[in-house]
């Protein structure tokens, strides 16, 4: 059986398990939720193959070092071996204690730099967005749909309506379409920001005076929320982000209507007329 085999065999058994024991999915945090959100692309259900495999490593790890002490303690202790030994050098323990968690941690390195990669970046974007940070709040540009510009601006919780979340809803979603490769670009008009959707396994800085890349190809259709995940600033914690995927031809039927809606990127400012004209 292959390393990669083995590992998916090995990975699978807590998702299947916490599967059986999972409440209600949603794209939301949850009260007294536990593990990872649900995933809607391929990058992220690696990460929580990944993630659950090395729960697996951990557990057996620690248990064996658990009972290791339990060992020494009992059979080593001063009430039963009142005349020390004075043995200092063990030659086969100490290689076989340098050896085996090196050959561990390359175990863990190869999957772990194979899915790295295979996040970075798509070899065939279908679309771009770009996502750009502001103290505090996001705007989107969409270049390949005309190039229109958009703010997403927290609702503050006095305006949450029923079945809204608190601190996660925005004035505008980032809306896109399912099963297409997006190419997600990042940018920062002041300080570091995060661009981030746990549902997704993207969380990309945007930096200033940089353009940072990463993409996502949402497998299913729904509201995905994420928030700003690099301090910022006073209002971090109130600059959330709020996607909506939708299938191809409601995603269609939204740019034609956001062409109109919204303005072009490096469109002139409305002019306004001052009381002292
Ligand atoms: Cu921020």
């Amino acid at each position: 059986m292959s390393l990669s085999r083995a590992w998916t065999l090995l990975a699978s058994l807590p998702a299947m398990l916490m599967a059986l024991a999972a409440p209600a999915l949603a794209d939301v945090p949850q009260p007294w939720a536990m593990g990872l959100q649900e995933p809607a692309t391929p990058v992220m259900e690696r990460l929580s193959q990944f993630h659950s495999g090395l729960l697996i490593v951990i557990t057996l790890i620690s248990s064996f070092v658990l009972l290791l002490l339990l060992y020494v303690i009992v059979r080593f202790n001063q009430r039963r071996n009142p005349q020390p030994s004075r043995t200092s050098h063990n030659t086969l323990v100490e290689v076989v204690w340098t050896v085996v968690p090196v050959l561990i941690l390359v175990g863990i390195a190869i999957p772990s730099f194979r899915l790295l990669y295979y996040a970075d970046r798509t070899e065939q974007p279908e679309m771009t967005i770009k996502a750009v940070g502001h103290q505090w709040y996001w705007s989107y540009e969409y270049p390949d749909h005309g190039n229109f510009t958009f703010d997403a601006l927290m609702i503050p919780e006095e305006e949450i309506r029923e079945g809204q979340h608190r601190l996660l809803e925005t004035d505008n979603a980032v809306v896109v379409p399912v099963d297409t490769n997006i190419r997600l670009l990042t940018n920062s008009q002041d300080v570091i920001h995060s661009w981030t959707i746990p549902s997704f396994g993207v969380k990309l800085d945007a930096n200033p005076g940089q353009v940072n890349e990463t993409w996502m190809r949402i497998t299913r259709e729904g509201t995905f929320y994420g928030q700003c995940s690099e301090i910022c600033g006073i209002g971090h914690a109130y600059m959330p982000i709020k996607v909506q995927a939708v299938s191809k031809e409601a995603f269609q039927a939204w740019v034609t209507e956001a062409q109109q809606k919204f303005a072009r990127v490096g469109a002139p400012a409305p002019q306004v007329a001052t009381a002292a004209e």
